[in-house]
């Protein structure tokens, strides 16, 4: 099963994708996700330049040998672009290896440890009576679990909010990759302030809390805004409310922060979808910080990183918490609910629906029922990529907003 070609394909149904199709000598395609959001050409480059020209002729079935050829062959390890080049190239791999054996991907990890994944979606509002009818709206498309995100008093477009209502299909356009209006493309900038911020949460989750009942799994993104003690004083604040998790507090690099945050809170935490190795969890797991990790296949090296990764966590009894937004794209989305399906310490999922173009380009299998996300039985990931519907939509430039002080201060996003 020696590799014929690889490419690379960009396209921007919707918002901006980076998929890799690796095709074999007798003709297997495997796809991998490699979107790195707001800087997608630079890992597009990374793979054309630097590693397709090392695919050809190689054992498409070795895996975890072109994982460590790629991994440490390049000398330079880590970092977001390389991890998520040689995950679109671990992920390919693993498609063409499940369709050679005619088996769902999960099968080959170790068959379904569940019926489905549990999936949490965002359901969000300007203010709470637009919040509770977001949550009333995901109940009824079938979600068992919600992440909170509202505006704050006094500020203005805020993280994590929705910028219109849910289409006729229920889908939200939450997508925080934009271009100022106007004039060349620059990032929009927002402005913040952590005070009423953290006097605002507490009362939104009481207004849930009211709403809804108990027993609804509820999930809160702190988007790495807080300092150690402010994000403590949240935890706390939180805990009558009873959160599924708290999620990136603080930045995430400063992995010493979390012990703060854990000496003052029985609110479960979650961490880690900027990073892309199981280096960055070292302190974390093996001090048991947090209770989910937010890796995504796509930026963590592919199938062969994240489940090294996994592994890592269960020996702590830590939990994945896979990160799944819409810059995720289908097949990262698809290879990320293989391995929900196949490993033990499964947590929970992110989804959010791609949009009816993404779909269009993304042929996907994958199904969502009754709340629990299931990858389906098709060979392989699942996922077709059309390439006729791709060049439709062509690239278009992007960035995640920057996030200021009031006083202008640039601050964590
Ligand atoms: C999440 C994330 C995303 C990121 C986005 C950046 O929890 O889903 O925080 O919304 O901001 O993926 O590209
Ligand atoms: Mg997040």
């Amino acid at each position: 099963m020696r590799i014929e070609h690889a490419e690379t394909v960009v396209t921007s149904p919707g918002r901006n994708f980076v998929t890799l199709r690796v095709t074999t000598e007798d003709g297997i395609t495997g796809l991998g996700d490699a979107t790195l959001n707001g800087r997608e050409l630079a890992v597009e480059a990374c793979l054309r330049e630097h590693v397709v020209p090392l695919l050809t002729g190689r054992d498409a079935a070795r895996i975890e040998d072109t994982w460590q050829y790629l991994y440490r062959g390049a000398y330079w390890r880590r970092g977001p672009v390389t991890m998520a080049a040689l995950a679109a190239v671990d992920t390919a791999l693993w498609d063409i290896k499940a369709k050679a054996a005619g088996m769902p991907l999960y099968q080959l990890l170790g068959g379904a440890s569940r019926r489905g994944a549990l999936a949490y979606g965002h359901a969000s509002g300007r203010d709470v009576p637009e919040l509770l009818d977001s949550v009333r709206a995901h109940l009824e498309q079938g979600y068992r679990a919600v992440r909170i995100q509202t505006g704050v008093p006094g500020l203005g477009t805020v993280y994590g909010v929705a910028s219109s209502a849910a289409d006729g299909e229920g889908r939200y356009d939450y997508e925080p990759a934009r271009r100022a209006a106007g004039g060349p493309a620059l990032p929009v900038e927002e402005t913040w302030d952590t005070r009423a911020y953290l006097r605002h949460v507490p009362r939104v989750f009481e207004a849930v809390r009211h709403e809804f009942g108990p027993e609804l799994p509820l999930l809160h993104d702190g988007h790495h805004r807080m300092t150690p003690i402010q994000a403590a004083r949240l935890g706390r604040d939180l805990e009558p409310y009873d959160l599924f998790w708290l999620e990136d507090a603080t930045p995430g690099e400063d992995q010493a922060a979390l012990r703060l945050i854990r000496q003052h809170t029985t609110t479960p935490l979650a961490i880690g979808e900027v990073f892309n190795s199981v280096h960055d969890y070292t302190t974390l797991l093996t001090e048991r910080l947090i209770d989910y990790v937010r890796s995504a296949v796509t930026h963590t090296g592919g199938v062969t990183g994240m489940r090294k990764l996994l592994d890592f966590a269960a020996v702590y009894g830590i939990k994945s918490g896979m990160h799944g937004p819409t810059d995720i794209s289908p097949v990262g989305m698809a290879a990320a609910l293989h391995l929900d399906l196949a490993v033990h310490n499964f947590g929970i999922q992110e989804y959010m629906r791609h949009s009816a173009d993404t779909l269009e380009v993304f042929r996907t299998s994958y199904r969502f029922e009754d709340g629990l996300l299931h990858p389906s039985d098709t060979p392989g990931l699942g996922v077709e990529l059309d390439t006729e519907a791709a060049r439709r939509f062509p690239y278009r430039p992007a960035y995640l907003p920057v996030n200021r002080l009031t006083d202008g201060t640039v601050h964590d996003w």
